[in-house]
């Protein structure tokens, strides 16, 4: 399929392709068994100008968008999507900045950002504040000239590697959501630290862990928008990086079935190679048209995102859902077709299907998304009838 992509658009695809095969691939196994974090990629990155991609240009960017962005993760996931995590996690740390900072702060964050000198982190989720985001309790109160912050958040993409975090906090229990507020916390700021590593089921390249603030003083100037705006902001942040778990999905699934075809040519069965089965060619015609779909619609939704459509939850959730669920059909397919080799830890098959299932749970699950999708049906279908 041709997307009709800008000159400028294959060459940062391109570029991201080489990283992922020349960089990635290679270590990918090791990461995944060590639990590593991959530094070294991420330094590639950043010398590769990738984190610049979305940062606007008077902030030391790229000055691209929600698509560029999204060909530079589906490449990286294709690759492995522990090290893709840990890159989109980082821009969704950054859309509060980006989306809601105030001037100093764009200025003061994201050329560092952009750079890659700084790497950044979102912090939302709490023991008691999964896909109820609006129950979180960690505090933030006003003291003088800071922010005191009190609580836990936990399971932290980039929690411990990352310089700089956006954080939802509590500033008026009595208002709910709208007593939320977002601020910036910098590593090393007082009374705040890190829970252990995780160790999880997938996606082991990326670091996972607990933001803890004790007592925590922030300057007050790290409030992001306004008191009360923290609900709103982390909604927004989600729509926006909702899209780019879409491209996580497709690029993890294109991976799998690479792999599958690849396998199917060679494997020789009662005589022939299983490529020449029905059965086999059934299960990567249906593999194939799933992933062209999930590619279409989520390139589709990063347009819309990037023509500047203010409203976008619905389209974003929808791109989210469709394209992870197909990630965890197409790796499960690409493990099946591949029998007890794809089990195998000797083929990244058996990785990519661990690594799927997070991307139906986190961002918001899949659950959330259809609840997301389905609101936005009865507010546009109340429209409608007015
Ligand atoms: N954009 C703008 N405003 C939004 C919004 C969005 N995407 N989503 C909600 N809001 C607004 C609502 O319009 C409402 O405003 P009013 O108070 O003016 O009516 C307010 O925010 C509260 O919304 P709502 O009542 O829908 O909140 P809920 O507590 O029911 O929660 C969901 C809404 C479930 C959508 C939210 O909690 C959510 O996204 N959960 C998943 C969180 C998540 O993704 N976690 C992953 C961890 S972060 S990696």
């Amino acid at each position: 399929m041709d997307y009709f992509l800008t000159e400028e658009q294959l060459m940062i695809r391109d570029l991201a392709r080489q990283i992922a095969l020349e960089k990635v691939v290679p270590v990918r196994a090791e990461l995944d068994e060590k639990n590593e974090y991959p530094a070294d990629i991420i330094k590639a990155l950043a010398q590769s100008d990738m984190f610049a991609i979305f940062i606007p240009e008077e902030y030391g960017g790229l000055g691209k968008g929600c698509l560029e962005l999204c060909l530079v993760v589906e490449e990286l996931s294709y690759a492995c999507l522990g090290v893709a995590t840990t890159y989109a996690a980082n821009a969704l740390g950054t859309f509060p900045i980006l989306l809601f900072g105030t001037e100093e702060q764009k200025k003061k964050y994201l050329p560092l950002i952009a750079k890659g000198e700084k790497t950044v982190a979102f912090g939302l989720t709490e023991a008691n504040a999964g896909s109820d985001a609006g129950g979180i309790q960690t505090s933030a109160k006003l003291v003088g000239n800071e922010y005191v912050i009190n609580g836990t958040k936990q399971w932290i993409t980039n929690g411990g590697e990352a310089d700089i975090y956006t954080i939802i906090a509590v500033t008026d229990k009595s208002k709910g959501p709208r007593g939320a507020s977002a601020f910036i916390v910098e590593k090393g700021a007082e009374g705040f630290t890190f829970g252990k590593k995780e160790n999880k089921m997938g996606i082991r390249a990326s670091a996972t862990r607990e933001l803890i603030f004790s007592d925590c003083r922030i300057p007050k100037e790290n409030l992001i928008a306004r008191e009360g705006a923290g609900f709103l902001v982390a909604m927004k942040t989600l729509d926006q990086a909702r899209v780019g778990v879409a491209a996580q999905g497709v690029g993890l699934a294109q991976g799998a079935f690479d792999e599958a075809v690849k396998f199917a040519r060679k494997r020789v069965q009662f005589g022939h190679p299983i490529i020449s089965f029905q059965a086999i060619q059934h299960m990567l015609a249906d593999m194939a048209i799933q992933i062209e779909a999930a590619r279409s619609l989520t390139y589709s939704v990063a347009r819309y995102v990037d023509s500047g459509a203010k409203e976008i939850s619905k389209e974003s959730a929808m791109a989210k859902t469709f394209a992870t669920d197909i990630a965890m059909k197409v790796t499960t397919d690409a493990v099946q077709v591949m029998g007890g080799a794809g089990y195998m830890k000797e083929y990244p098959v058996e990785k990519m299907m661990r690594d799927a299932k997070i991307l139906q749970i986190y961002e918001g699950t899949n659950q959330i998304q259809r609840n997301v999708i389905g609101q936005a049906i009865i507010k546009e279908y109340a429209k409608l009838k007015e």
